[in-house]
């Protein structure tokens, strides 16, 4: 059984897999140790990952990225209609009342939820883990920004188990890097006097700051508070911004309106802009941005930090607040872990820094891998394969959460704040109503406002039935839980049956007589509860992972059919080759002829219209017939020529 940690950033992933020897941040396909977050759709298959970053500018309508930034979201939320839009090409269209994209696959147009696509692209890193573990994978821990919501970790479920993958912890990132943080750390402090240490990440997208107090062999979260809009990409924005009005008077070219155009100048922005992290000034040049017009200028840091002024000024936000809801002062954090590629940008270094009085901030982490390396912790921890220190760690809830239910005459406050924003999670309440069942109850986000952009601030709801004898209104307990995952749930109800009996006589010491003695016996009757919540429905659920099975297998294909397409056409040359060069002496003349007129009838095979086109087993048809033919001349030659080898090898070593 595999154990892997995901980091799904906005911009790129990682994957993290406990060994033996500890955790390692596997690289993919392409040797890259981050995997763009890319899903590129394409007239014969899905690209996933490296290759949809390939075709990202050329095939850019049908493109999506943003993926986490989608995820539990409704195409109708201002945050996306106004700002993540400004990051995506593709069409985004309502699916089933959540955001998701229509895009032109396989030759038909089609649309995928936001959910699908998180999962096309969790399927992806899963056949990276495998091919690098060499085993299924199955349990995996995913991070997801602090500030998700029910909703928006429902769907990560859903889209975990729409890969077929199995979740076993949703865990916050910045929790993540706290815990990959502690578990090194042997100097823990005992829990009246825990170590203080706030984690700022600061990504492509998004910035989130966190208390954390650590103690020996545990972590207790305190705050966190994120600025949902503040990452790389803001910046890269401000710089294209910028560039593109000076090209219009420069080269009289409209960067912006050319989406192709804009491409080109966001990827020369993101490199000055990590250029400038190290150097005081750099230039910028995009070759042939439009229009035949190769595009040069030139930038100071400090002209940068001029135009991201007013991004700079939100980066105290998170901080400050983290501080407040922890109830601590800035002197009394202290460290200060910084990870995230933004935080590499040497004024919201300063910016940060400044808060606590100029103390120096520290990056012990490795910045980019922390989030992933985290969840692979916690992976291990919550899987039975591997023994991890014990290290416990407990999390809080982002926004105050409540339950309602309809009032009656004894009760006519009908609503209760159940988890406070900042409540220690997991955690379980029990709600008591006196009442006739059945009975609705719901929870709900307290304050909506609070909430990103235009989300629902509805939750979940629970139906109670079976009711004791008629005209009793007995009490209900109702057990609502937030879990670890930071998810609201109803875990069930009962009402409480009371009956006082007179079950035993016991003799009276003093008096020397038969009393009888009252007993109260409480019986616990468990009710049926009917629960509703923003999870799809198993249905759905089940129909979506064949559908994705499905879109995973014909994928394989088409890369099995090229595989096979290329190896018939290796073969031809190769064995053109080899005939006129070592195979010569090991074959006969006619045999020879034959072979080599079979090549070339199968090269025309191959470049004609059937051939350049043609079926998995077509290919391995052809490639089966050559062979049948130059496997036995290819054996003569190894016989001859591997044996005195083989030979030798044996003399040396006697
Ligand atoms: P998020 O956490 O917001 O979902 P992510 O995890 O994909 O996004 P990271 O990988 O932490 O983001 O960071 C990527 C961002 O960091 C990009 O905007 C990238 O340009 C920026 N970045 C990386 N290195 C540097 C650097 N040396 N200087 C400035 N910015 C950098
Ligand atoms: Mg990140
Ligand atoms: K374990």
């Amino acid at each position: 059984m595999a154990v892997v940690g995901i980091d799904l950033g906005t911009l790129n992933s990682k994957i993290g897999v406990a060994r033996r020897k500890g955790i390692d941040i596997i690289a993919n396909e392409t040797s890259n140790r981050t995997t763009p977050s890319l899903i590129s759709f394409g007239p014969k298959q899905r690209a996933i990952g490296e290759p949809a970053k390939t075709q990202e500018v050329s095939n850019f309508k049908n493109t999506i990225g943003s993926l986490k930034r989608l995820l539990g979201r409704s195409a109708s939320d201002p945050e996306i209609t106004e700002h993540e839009k400004k990051f995506i090409n593709a069409t985004l269209v309502d699916v089933n009342g959540t955001v998701g994209v229509k895009v032109n696959y396989a030759g038909e147009q089609q649309q995928y939820s936001a959910t699908q696509l998180v999962a096309m692209f969790l399927g992806k890193l899963r056949d990276t883990a495998e091919i690098e573990l060499k085993t299924p994978v199955s349990d995996v821990v995913i991070g997801v920004p602090s500030w998700y919501t029910d909703a928006q970790r429902r769907a990560m479920i859903d889209a975990a188990n729409i890969a077929a993958l199995n979740p076993l912890r949703i865990i916050n990132e910045t929790t993540a890097v706290a815990l990959g943080y502690g578990i090194t750390k042997s100097d823990l402090p005992d829990p009246e006097n825990p170590r203080h240490v706030m984690f700022v990440d600061v990504g492509h997208s998004n910035m989130t700051a966190t208390v954390v107090a650590f103690s020996k062999n545990q972590l207790a979260v305190k705050s966190s508070a994120s600025d949902r809009q503040l990452g790389g990409r803001d910046i890269d924005y401000a710089l294209v911004r910028h560039f593109s009005e000076e090209f219009k008077t420069k080269y009289k070219i409209d960067v912006l309106s050319n989406p192709k155009a804009t491409f080109r100048l966001i990827a020369g922005c993101e490199k000055l802009k990590k250029v400038l992290s190290a150097n005081a000034e750099s230039n910028l040049s995009v070759e042939s941005i439009m229009n035949d017009v190769d595009a040069s200028s030139r930038l100071t840091r400090e002209q940068m930090e001029g135009l991201i002024g007013p991004l700079l000024d939100r980066v105290q936000g998170p901080i400050v607040k983290a501080l407040e809801m922890a109830g601590l002062a800035p002197e009394q954090i202290d460290t200060i872990e910084l990870v995230g590629g933004t935080s590499r940008v040497p004024a919201i270094k300063s910016r940060i820094s400044a808060i606590f009085g100029g103390k120096t901030l520290s990056t012990t982490l490795n910045q980019d891998e922390a989030v992933a390396r985290g969840a692979t912790f916690a992976c291990a921890m919550l899987s039975p394969v591997f023994k991890v220190r014990e290290f416990a760690y407990h999390d809080v809830a982002a926004y105050p959460v409540k339950v309602q239910w309809e009032p009656t005459e004894e009760e006519p406050d009908s609503e209760l704040v159940v988890f406070p924003a900042g409540n220690v999670t997991p955690s379980t309440k029990i709600l008591t109503t006196a009442r006739k069942a059945p009975f609705d109850i719901e929870a709900v986000y307290a304050e909506p406002e609070g909430l990103p952009g235009a989300v629902n601030p509805w939750i979940g709801r629970a139906t109670i039935k079976g009711s004791p004898a008629a005209g009793e209104n007995p009490t209900y307990k109702v057990k609502t839980r937030m879990n670890a995952n930071g998810i609201v749930s109803f875990e069930g109800a009962y009402y409480e049956e009371i009956e006082e009996k007179e079950d035993t006589m016991e003799v009276d010491a003093k008096e020397g007589e038969a009393v009888p003695k009252k007993k109260k016996i409480v019986r616990k009757k468990d009710v049926p509860v009917v629960t509703g919540y923003n999870s799809l429905e198993t249905s759905t659920l089940n129909n979506l992972r064949e559908q994705e099975a499905s879109m995973h297998a014909a994928d394989k294909l088409v890369k099995d059919t090229e595989d096979r397409k290329n190896a018939l056409e290796e073969y031809i040359y190769d064995m053109r080759g080899k005939l006129e060069d070592r195979y010569a002496p090991y074959v006969q003349p006619a045999e020879k002829e034959k072979l080599l007129s079979m090549l070339t009838k199968a090269e025309d095979w191959l470049y004609s219209e059937e051939g350049e086109d043609a079926t998995k087993s077509a290919y391995t048809s052809q490639l089966d017939t050559l062979k049948a033919v130059g496997d036995p001349i290819a054996f003569r030659y190894t016989e001859h020529s591997e044996l005195p080898k083989a030979a030798s090898l044996l003399r040396e070593t006697i």
